[in-house]
């Protein structure tokens, strides 16, 4: 066992941080630490929170914190900053929302960049999350922004996911990703000191009455962008669908993250959720369903990786061919699967 993993283990702080930083950076010896901790996670309860930016995440994690605190529970937090034209910087906002926490030593916070991970950062969230639950975390937060794809996987690496929408932002339902609504287990309508907070209740609880394709068509009648190819990718693919269809209902709690308001029932929510996934069958058959994914995910960026150091040049060759109408793409790729199975190819 590596030296650090044993650390780790002993609950030293310091530890975690360097070998965050080691996945961060995809640095080794980051996989064998991995393989060191696995059989020691498995523990943590882990909560996506997402929702668009401002929607009060952060606020609303540090009072979830307050709250499995109380409840003599450890946290760890990571919060996923998205240096995305949306909110540049959040990091600085997440630390400070969160900041009464950072003296306690049963709350471990730490911010991660998107930048230059290039479709890694799941990956990367995903293993962070299992470092912190190996180390002991009872509650593991992972914050994301509903942006992107990027963010949309980090949520299925959860096992409950709280969307926080916010009154006042407009058309706030339609505004937030399709896919984002389909993974969702409890919503937290937030900022419900402000007007129109009956409205986004009201809107949320149509939208899952109706279901996410009837919501997805409305979106597009009404002229949004709705990305439906995330969403059918979350529903068939994690199982992790809103409504009823799945065996679980999301509820829709108000709160007020500032003042501290419904936040017990907020947890409550997320206790409820959890139960499900632990005692019926549905909810069983969600985790093994990402547990599968991740392995496929694995195996897929293995192969690749493989097959592009063992075709080389011919990859591009193959490009050329197809370009220039020689051959069309079914066939090529075909031909490289052929070539790499039979391990025929020789480095030029
Ligand atoms: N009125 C009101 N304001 C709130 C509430 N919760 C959060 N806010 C405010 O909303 C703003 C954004 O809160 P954050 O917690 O930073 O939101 P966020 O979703 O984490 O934002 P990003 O990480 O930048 O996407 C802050 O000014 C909060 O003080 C609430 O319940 N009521
Ligand atoms: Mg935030």
């Amino acid at each position: 066992m590596h030296a650090l993993s044993k650390q780790v283990l002993e609950k030293e702080p310091r530890a975690v941080a360097r070998v965050l930083r080691l996945i961060d950076d995809r640095t080794p010896p980051f996989s064998d630490i991995l393989r060191d901790l696995f059989p020691h996670t498995g523990k943590a309860y882990v909560v996506g929170v997402t929702g668009n930016p401002g929607a009060g995440k952060s606020t609303l994690s540090d009072r979830l914190i307050e709250v499995y605190r109380k409840q003599g529970k450890t946290v760890g937090v990571i919060a996923v900053d998205p240096t995305s034209p949306f909110s540049g910087g959040a990091i600085l906002g997440d630390r400070i929302r969160m900041q009464r926490h950072a003296e306690d030593p049963g709350v471990f916070i730490r911010s991660v960049a998107t930048r230059g991970h290039l479709g890694g950062l799941s990956r990367s969230a995903r293993d962070m999350v299992r470092v912190l639950d190996a180390y002991g975390a009872d509650v593991v937060l992972v914050e994301t922004v509903g942006v992107g794809q990027d963010e949309l996987e980090i949520t299925r690496t959860a096992h409950s996911t709280l969307v926080v929408v916010a009154p006042g932002m407009g058309d706030e339902v339609q505004a937030i990703k399709a896919g984002i609504l389909e993974c969702a287990d409890v919503f937290a309508v937030n900022k419900a000191d402000r007007e129109g907070v009956d409205g986004t209740v009201r809107d949320l609880e149509l939208m899952i009455a109706l279901g996410s394709e009837a919501m997805v068509a409305a979106g597009k009648r009404r002229g949004h962008v709705v990305h439906g190819g995330a969403s059918a990718g979350a529903s068939a693919g994690a199982g992790a669908g809103a409504g009823a269809s799945a065996g679980w209902t999301p509820p829709i709690l108000r709160c007020v993250s500032t003042r501290g308001e419904g936040i017990a029932a907020i947890v409550e929510g997320l206790e409820r959720h959890k139960a499900w996934l632990e005692g019926s069958e549905a909810g069983r058959a969600r985790r093994r369903a990402r547990l599968a994914e991740e392995v496929r995910d694995g195996l897929r960026e293995a192969l690749v990786e493989a097959a592009v150091h063992e075709l080389g040049p011919r990859i591009e060759e193959a490009v050329r061919k197809v370009d220039a109408r020689e051959v069309d793409p079914y066939t090529a790729t075909e031909e490289l699967v052929a070539a790499f199975r039979a391990g025929q190819v020789k480095p030029s």
